[in-house]
């Protein structure tokens, strides 16, 4: 039975900020289950739906594919999943996919993690990845990077402006950005 009420905590951040490192290490110590948006749109190209050519041209140019795709993906990852709490990884990037998802889904974030890395950082990440990622090559990365300023940071101002924005820096290396992490999932008062 799926649950009605899930708690969802938005992990957010530029692209190469380190949200799926993190995650993982969350999984692995704190029992949620990891939804990386990205992940499930790479998934649908992968499966050859219909959509799939759209999306994939809209990866190569850093473009935000249209939120009823992603919100689907997203709910029927939720549904057929028994956990009760969630990691949306990099989603919602824009204020769009925000309002849709909230309208559809009825759901809110208990809070909102973001993961803070100088573009240069950021860089330097993604092109030494070497995970054969189609928009992991200089020209779309300088893409991503402006369309996460443009439309992806005013997603964070709004959860900030209603204090549920957890801001780590993620610049540092990744044991230490997950002691940051870790004391924002701690139980309190333990
Ligand atoms: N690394 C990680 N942490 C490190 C650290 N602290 N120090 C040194 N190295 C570190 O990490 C990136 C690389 O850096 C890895 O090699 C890692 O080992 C190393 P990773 O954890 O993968 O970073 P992440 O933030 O997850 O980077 P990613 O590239 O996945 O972020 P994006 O937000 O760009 O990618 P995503 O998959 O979310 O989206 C891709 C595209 O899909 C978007 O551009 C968009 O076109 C589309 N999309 C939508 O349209 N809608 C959505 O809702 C979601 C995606
Ligand atoms: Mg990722």
């Amino acid at each position: 039975i799926p649950q009605k009420n899930p708690t969802v905590v938005f992990v957010l951040g530029g692209p190469g900020s380190g949200k799926g490192t993190q995650c993982a290490n969350i999984v692995q110590h704190f029992g949620y289950t990891h939804l990386s948006a990205g992940d499930l749109l790479r998934a649908e190209i992968k499966s050859g739906s219909e959509n799939g050519t759209m999306i994939q041209n809209m990866i190569k140019e850093g473009k935000i594919v249209p939120s009823e795709v992603t919100i689907k993906l997203l709910q029927r990852a939720v549904e057929e999943d028994g956990n009760d709490k969630f990691l949306i990884d990099g989603f919602p990037r824009n204020e769009e996919n925000r309002a849709a998802f909230e309208n559809v889904t009825g759901i809110e974030p208990a809070f909102v993690l973001f993961f803070d890395c100088p573009e240069e950082e950021m860089e330097r990440r993604l092109l030494s990845r070497n995970q054969g990622r189609e928009d992991d090559n200089i020209e779309t990365i300088r893409k991503r990077f402006r369309v996460f300023l443009e439309s992806s940071l005013p997603v964070i101002n709004y959860y900030d402006a209603k204090a549920k924005v957890c801001k780590i820096d993620a610049a540092r290396p990744v044991e230490e950005v997950f002691e940051t992490v870790k004391a924002i999932f701690a139980p309190k008062n333990a």
